[in-house]
Order: structure tokens, then sequence, then C-alpha cells
């Protein structure tokens, strides 16, 4: 874990909500290596992962809590914590439960600073693959110690976007939207993927990798830190019906420049609010 060493420049809030990702990240990393194990078992590796997901919230939770004590929380797990301030940490312990749980290593700590109504930080950890992806507001976004930049690719038909597919839980509209995006869009793009960690998919816009993504329903904490990531790294971003209520609305559509407009002009009619 070189990157603790390099942060020591970042801000102070960057280098608490790091320290704090850095050291949930041990635990996920040793569970990640028993759930592997016990794919094979009967029972499966359900009642571990949630295990191994709280554990990690609690760390989490201590170190920012021990930082700053009158910051407010909003938890995936421990839900809405008020604050005596208007500063709110937005947490997602562990993005990509499902990958997590059937042994795929692509999953993410992530951890937002909200103040007032605004995203003004976020640390993304994908710790198998030792990638820290980091932004504050006016700050610029950075991907371990390298300045990150979204794509500039400008041709849809170049283009490589993420987005989502529906799981049990979602309704028959969801279904029918997404099947709906699927026909509009996989006709003009290079490719499409669904890699099952939210905010990995906001840290890969802001990165270059993915041009853009869009998915609902999301949560808050799916999408706090990746919003201040892809803003500080020259993407744009809005929610499902082109307004600016991401985290109300609980949806996204974040791109880079050349691609925003042309992508929202395919997406946005698809979905009915
Ligand atoms: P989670 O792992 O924190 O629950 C992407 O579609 C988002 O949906 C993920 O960030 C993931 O967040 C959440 N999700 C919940 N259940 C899922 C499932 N069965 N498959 C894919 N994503 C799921
Ligand atoms: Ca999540």
């Amino acid at each position: 874990m070189v990157h603790q060493l390099r942060l020591v420049s970042r801000s102070p809030h960057l280098n608490v909500m790091c320290n704090a990702a850095f050291k949930a990240a041990r635990g996920l990393v040793r569970d990640f290596g028993e759930v592997e194990q016990l794919q094979v078992s009967r029972k499966g590796p359900g009642d571990f992962v949630s295990t191994a997901d709280k554990k990690a919230e609690d760390i989490i939770y201590k170190e920012l809590k021990k930082a700053r004590p009158s910051y407010g929380f909003l938890m995936e797990e421990g839900g809405k914590i008020e604050g005596e301030e208007e500063y709110t940490w937005i947490i997602d312990p562990l993005d990509g439960t499902s990958n997590f749980l059937h042994g795929i290593p692509h999953f993410a700590i992530s951890i937002g600073l909200q103040k007032g109504s605004e995203m003004i930080a976020g640390v993304i950890y994908d710790p198998i693959k030792d990638e820290l992806f980091y932004a504050e507001k006016g700050g610029g976004a950075f991907l371990n110690d390298r300045r990150l930049r979204v794509s500039g690719r400008q041709h849809m038909s170049e283009a490589l976007f993420s987005t989502a597919i529906p799981f049990a839980m979602h309704d028959a509209k969801t279904r029918a939207e997404f099947q709906k995006s699927m026909d509009v869009v996989i006709p003009l793009v290079a490719g499409l993927r669904r890699f099952g960690a939210a905010s990995l998919d906001f840290a890969y816009v802001a990165a270059g990798r993915f041009d853009g993504y869009w998915e609902r329903p999301l949560q808050p904490w799916d999408m706090a830190a990746g919003l201040v990531l892809v803003r500080e790294a020259g993407g744009y971003v809005c929610d499902l019906q082109g307004g600016d209520d991401i985290l109300g609305t609980g949806s996204i559509l974040a791109a880079n420049a050349f691609l925003y407009q042309p992508l929202k002009d395919l997406v946005l009619p698809v979905y009915k609010f």
C-alpha cells in the first residue's frame, strides 16, 4: 500500500478518507480469500459476506468518527446518523457485493463527503487491483499518483459504455426500460459492459476507460464519491430526467464532453419517472 505515503501531501479530508478505506480494505481482502474457499460449501458464503460487509463499515465509521467527531453519516448498512455540522460522510463499505460473493475480484470501498447538499470529496478503493481513485472539488481527480482525465473519444461508434442489468428485486418497468435502452444503444456503439460495482463504473469513466455510463436505480452511497471523480476528471453528469438531482432520483448518466449529449439524446427518452 504505497499510496499511503504519497498521500501525505493531499488535503486533510482526503487523507482521513483514504486511511479509513485502507484500514477496512485489509479485512475485506482477507475475507475475499475466505469467500473463494467457501464457494464449494453447500451453504455458500452468504452470511460470511454480510458479516464482512458490516465489519468493513464499522472500521470506516470508527476511523471517520475519530477524525471528525461532529460530522454526520449516511451508510449502506447503518443508515443515517445526523451530525452537528453540515458535513456528511456517505459510505458504501463493499460495493459490488455480488461479485465479492461469487469470488469475482471487482469490488470497492466508496467514501464520499457531502457539505450541505454538495458532494465535495470522494475516495473509491479497489483493494484487489490496488487502485485508489480520489478527488476533491477544485483539486482534480487522481488514480494512485496519476492525474485523471475522461476519455477524448468523439464518436459513438468507438465508444465503450457501462450500464447495469436489473436483478430480482427490480420491477417490470425497470426491466422494460433496460431492454429498451439496449435496443437504442447497442446498434450505435462499440460495446457495453456490466461489471456490477457502480462506484467503479464512475471511477472508470473518470479514468477514461469507459466513455460513459448510465444506470437506474441506485442509492446515494453507490454514487456519492464517484460524482466528484467524474466531475473533477472533466466529465459531465446528469440524472436520467436530464436534471441535476442525481442523489435524489437515484439515477445517473455520465460521459465525456463529446458523447454526453448524444448519449442523453438516446437514453433519456427511455426512462419514465
Ligand atoms: P452493492 O454491491 O453495494 O449492493 C450496480 O448495479 C449496483 O447495484 C452495485 O453497485 C451493487 O451495489 C448493487 N447491487 C445489489 N445487488 C446486486 C446484484 N444482484 N447484482 C448486481 N448489482 C447489485
Ligand atoms: Ca453499492
